[in-house]
This record gives structure tokens, C-alpha cells and sequence, in this order.
């Protein structure tokens, strides 16, 4: 079949078109304009070109589930729902023996990831973390355990005075096998004063990314959109990530997050609509011109917007993710889950070959009783 050619109606994608097709760089001005340009479906055909160049009509999923051990925490962002601060209202913290045993209950669906991320907890001591780590190496040696954020990491470290890559190091050896993407916000120092003035800064993020990729450790990235930056920000936070791969080759997956304002300090803000989630996928696709993918939290964007995203830059949909508490203390009105097979459903109706992954992206297969993994 001949491919169509380009066509818009924005005459600044033009030559954008060209540099597509050609597998060229794109810069930070070109990165505005596709923010910019009242063409979104160009821009999600020039992205979706690149989609399809990399991973055809493959569309990548797992099974996993998020484990979240404390929602305590000491930084109190206004961007948060989740965080309670030690003894408020709905405050939590998981004994170990508690936190193995949410791990167990999603066990059933032969799970393939735990997701572990949770607050910065003043009093908890390293070796929980440690210990939660270990037990469960120990009870699912098969799963893959991708589990804290640059920013937990950060903190843990402060507290039990070590580097960072001591840090990693001992958490890799409990048994971390990577990392998730979160905590990296919007790198700009003003709109992060505002949105998480007490986490680290988009530096000591980057920092600790590159530490955990040259310790062998893959991990993910994110960006927080749709609150009070703007597209040069974006432009701004996807090149820093851009520049880091370059250099390290460790991130794997880039998950845009929609802000979801409600019971934050920040819900006088709008949510985000389907167009701006939409052209962010496809925005992150043109200018992660070395991240292998690109993500549509279905969990974040509704199922409905992430398939469309399928057909925009977007070659993931994430897991059945079973109980994701952070998207739904802040509003969120998806399923706190999905089944394996209607997520298939889901890709297979957006015209894209749903398949199974592990967190590496090695594919997975299945009998009834469990999972093959393929090397
Ligand atoms: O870091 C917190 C964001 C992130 C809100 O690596 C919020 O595979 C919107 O990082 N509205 C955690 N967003 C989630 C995350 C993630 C999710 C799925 C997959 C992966 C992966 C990573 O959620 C936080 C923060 O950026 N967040 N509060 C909120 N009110």
C-alpha cells in the first residue's frame, strides 16, 4: 500500500514534515510550533509515522501491580492528593507482612511487575525498604520488582546518609531490578517552586537518573502537564530528558501525566482536555527521538483517549495496574484496574497487535497455569 503523503494546513510543519521523514532532530523551536500549530492531527500523523517506522502495529502491555507501602510523606506538594502528612486523616503505612500480602493478592493473574512508589516517610528506616524489597525477591522470585523514584531514592539516601549510588547499589542488591518514571514533575525551577517546592530539583532528578543507569539500572521518565507551566516548559523538560538519553541509553519508557487537580491545593486549575493529552503523546514522540516508547497511562488519560493515543505516538498502554491509589485520591474515575484481556480488546480495536510484555519489553507468553518470558 503507498503511504499518504503529508498534508496540513499549518505551513510551519512543512518543513518539520521533512526532518520527520528524513529521521532528523528535532529542535526546541519545532517543538513550540508542534505545540503551537492548530493542525493536531498532522501532528499526531507525523508522530504516528514515527510510532509505526519503530514498533509497526505492535502495542506493548503487562500485568503488573502497584503496590503503594505509605502514603505519608514529608513534602506536602500542592501537585498531590496522595501525601498525608504522619497522623492525619487517612494516613497509612503497610507492616512488611502487609505490604507481601497485597503482593500476593494480585499474584493470581500471574503477574510479571511490582510497581512500588510511595510518600517520603520521615521516620521509616532504609532497612524497610530493604527488608520490603528482599521478602519480596524471596516469595516472587519471578517478578520483576520496579519499584521507587528518583526522588524516593534521593530522600532515602539523605536519610541514611549514604550517596546516591551507595543507595542504589544496596537497593539493587535487595533486589530492585529498575525504575519507575515519577517524581520528575516539570524540571523548570519557577513552575517546580510552585507545584513541589520540596522535592528535589530537576538537576538532582537527572543526577540521580544517570547514577541508576550507569549502575546497570533501567528506568522510566515522566512529565506533569496541564497545570500552571507552559510549552516552553514542556519543550524544555522533554529536551533535558533527550539529553540524558543520549548520554546514558537507560530510559525506557516516557509517560506524559495529566494533572488531575482534585482534592489538591491546586483544584481551582481546569483538568486537561482530550486534545492537549492527545497532542502531548504526540509532541513526546516527535522530540524523544531516542526513547524507544512512548506511554498512554490508560489509568491517567480515561481507556477511551488512550486508544485514540495508540494512533498518535503511542506504541504502550502500561498493565492492569490492579488498585493505582495516586490518579484516583485526585479524582480520577477510571477502574482502579483492568483485566488482561480487556486491555487486549481494547488495542485490538484501535487496530493495533496488542502484546504482552515483561517491564523489559521482552515478550511474555502464556499457558494457563503461568508466564513464559522470552529472552
Ligand atoms: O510522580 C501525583 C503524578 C506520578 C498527581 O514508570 C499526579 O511506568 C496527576 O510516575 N495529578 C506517579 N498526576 C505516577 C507515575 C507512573 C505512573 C504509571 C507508570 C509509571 C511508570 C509511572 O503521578 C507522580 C506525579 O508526577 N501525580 N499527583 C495528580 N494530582
Amino acid at each position: 500500500m503507498t503511504p499518504h503523503p503529508f498534508q496540513t494546513d499549518d505551513p510551519r510543519l512543512v518543513p518539520i514534515a521533512e526532518k520527520v521523514a528524513a529521521n532528523e532532530r528535532l529542535t526546541a523551536e519545532e517543538g513550540l510550533a508542534l505545540y503551537r500549530s492548530p493542525d493536531v492531527l498532522a501532528v499526531g500523523w507525523l508522530a504516528n509515522s514515527v510510532r509505526e517506522r519503530l514498533h509497526g502495529d505492535v502495542t506493548y502491555f503487562n500485568v503488573n501491580r502497584h503496590i503503594n507501602p505509605t502514603n505519608v510523606c514529608v513534602a506536602a506538594c500542592r501537585l498531590c492528593a496522595f501525601g498525608r502528612s504522619k497522623g492525619a486523616d487517612g494516613a497509612y503505612t503497610m507492616a512488611l507482612e502487609q505490604a507481601w500480602e497485597t503482593a500476593a493478592s494480585g499474584y493470581s493473574e500471574a503477574v510479571t511487575e511490582f510497581h512500588i512508589v510511595g510518600g517520603l516517610h520521615p521516620d521509616l528506616p532504609f532497612e524497610y525498604f530493604l527488608d520490603l524489597v528482599r521478602g519480596l525477591r524471596q516469595r516472587f522470585p519471578r517478578v520483576h520488582i520496579k519499584a521507587f523514584t528518583m526522588v524516593e531514592v534521593a530522600f532515602l539516601a539523605k536519610r541514611a546518609k549514604l550517596t546516591i549510588p551507595q543507595t542504589l547499589i544496596r537497593l539493587k542488591e535487595a533486589g530492585v531490578d529498575s525504575m519507575p518514571g515519577g517524581g520528575a514533575e516539570i524540571f523548570a525551577d519557577r513552575v517546580r517552586h510552585l507545584i513541589c517546592d520540596h522535592k528535589i530539583d530537576g538537576s538532582e532528578w537527572l543526577e540521580t537518573a544517570r547514577a541508576a543507569h550507569n549502575l546497570g539500572l533501567r528506568s522510566n521518565a515522566t512529565m506533569l502537564y496541564g497545570h500552571i507551566e507552559n510549552d516552553e516548559d514542556r519543550v524544555d523538560h522533554l529536551l533535558k530528558l533527550r539529553a540524558l538519553q543520549d548520554e546514558t541509553g537507560g530510559f525506557q519508557t516516557f509517560i506524559p501525566l495529566a494533572f488531575h487537580p482534585d482534592n489538591t491545593p491546586l483544584d481551582h486549575l481546569p483538568r486537561t482536555t482530550g486534545l492537549t493529552d492527545i497532542r502531548q503523546i504526540a509532541v513526546s514522540r516527535l522530540l524523544l527521538d531516542n526513547f524507544p516508547h512512548i506511554k498512554a497511562y490508560w489509568q491517567m488519560m480515561t481507556a477511551k483517549i488512550a486508544q485514540i493515543a495508540l494512533r498518535f505516538g503511542a506504541d504502550d498502554i502500561d498493565g492492569t495496574v490492579t488498585e493505582e491509589k495516586i490518579y484516583h485520591d485526585a479524582g480520577a474515575t477510571t477502574p482502579q484496574g483492568m483485566r488482561r484481556d480487556e486491555l487486549m480488546r481494547l488495542i485490538a480495536a484501535a487496530g493495533r497487535v496488542p502484546l504482552e510484555r515483561d517491564t523489559l519489553y521482552h515478550a511474555v507468553t502464556r499457558t494457563d497455569a503461568t508466564f513464559i518470558v522470552a529472552v
